[in-house]
């Protein structure tokens, strides 16, 4: 099945296709998360002649597009790549913290954890947070998976699972109030229908302050220690999502030790085929 793109705008879903942007359904139809993805996509309906078709810098021209989800809780799995098992090691303030972390990287069962409500989720262009009583603050670039009721990835977008690396690190049980809070999760701007990313796609992470770009790094899926399959099947062994979910899949990237984001910053996401996902740090 090619890949497309679908886009969530005040007046509905936008599919674009070599023909252009076409509308496929109002708000409020849940469809992004239907089993029956290949047949709605050979069903559109309401051509949108007044779309722009969406190029690389779609995100700076359509301040309008809003995060592609409707009521779907967002989850997400930590400690799935070496990268990010490192940064929480270095992180924990006590040897016995550090240990979980080493634990859940080789262990069979995932780090699973609950991220955000579908209304606490930012769309492009919009702000995350740092947590006021926290010193210690980075975004987490992420592939974020849209699973359907079934367990079925129907596709995927990117994702800033921002995080307290303070507040974690003071004692693992934190882990809730160093992940969610209000703006503390973005997704966007487009998701990339047609099943899981292959391997090769890049995950690239830029903060800029200012006019610099004061740190970027780039990794690919192919450097994941877990498969989707295996994240999506833990997730659904006891938890049922009637209209699907979207699922965080980890970071590989992580700032050195030295950093912590400031208010101002503005933090771009980009992963290959979905765009980039840019949120300023309010
Ligand atoms: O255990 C903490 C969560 C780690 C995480 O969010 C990640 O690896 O992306
Ligand atoms: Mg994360």
């Amino acid at each position: 099945m090619p890949h497309f793109r679908l886009f969530r705008t005040p007046d509905g879903w936008f599919l674009d296709s070599t023909a252009g942007a076409v509308r496929v359904a109002e708000e409020g139809d849940g469809l992004t998360a239907r089993d029956d993805l290949p047949e709605w996509l050979s069903d559109l309906r309401v051509p949108g002649s007044e779309f722009q078709v969406p190029g690389p810098d779609f995100q700076v021209r359509s301040p309008g597009l809003l995060a592609p989800l409707e009521r779907q809780e967002v989850w997400a799995a930590g400690v799935t790549y070496l990268r990010s098992r490192t940064a929480r090691m270095e992180e924990a303030r006590v040897p016995a913290g550090a240990r979980f972390y080493d634990l859940v990287y080789e262990a069979d069962r995932p780090e699973l954890f609950f991220k955000a409500a579908a209304w606490r989720v930012k769309g492009p262009g919009e702000q995350v947070r740092i947590r006021r009583d926290a010193s210690w603050n980075v975004p987490e670039p992420e592939i974020a998976l849209l699973v359907s009721p079934s367990g079925r990835i129907l596709g995927y977008t990117a994702g800033n699972d921002m995080s307290s690396r303070d507040i974690e690190g003071e004692n693992p049980l934190y882990l809730p109030q160093a992940k969610v809070y209000d703006g503390s999760c973005a997704l966007g701007p487009a998701i990339v229908v047609g099943g899981p990313p292959a391997p090769s796609v890049t995950i690239q992470l830029e903060i800029r302050r200012g006019p610099r770009a004061e740190f970027s790094a780039s990794t690919t899926v192919a450097q994941m220690k877990r498969d989707f399959g295996t994240l999506v099947e833990f997730l659904y062994r006891e938890t049922s999502f009637p209209e699907g979910c979207l699922l965080l899949t980890g970071t590989g990237i992580v700032p050195p030790d030295s950093f912590t984001l400031r208010s101002g910053d503005d933090v771009l996401i980009t992963v290959d085929g979905v765009g980039t996902l840019r949120n300023g740090v309010g």
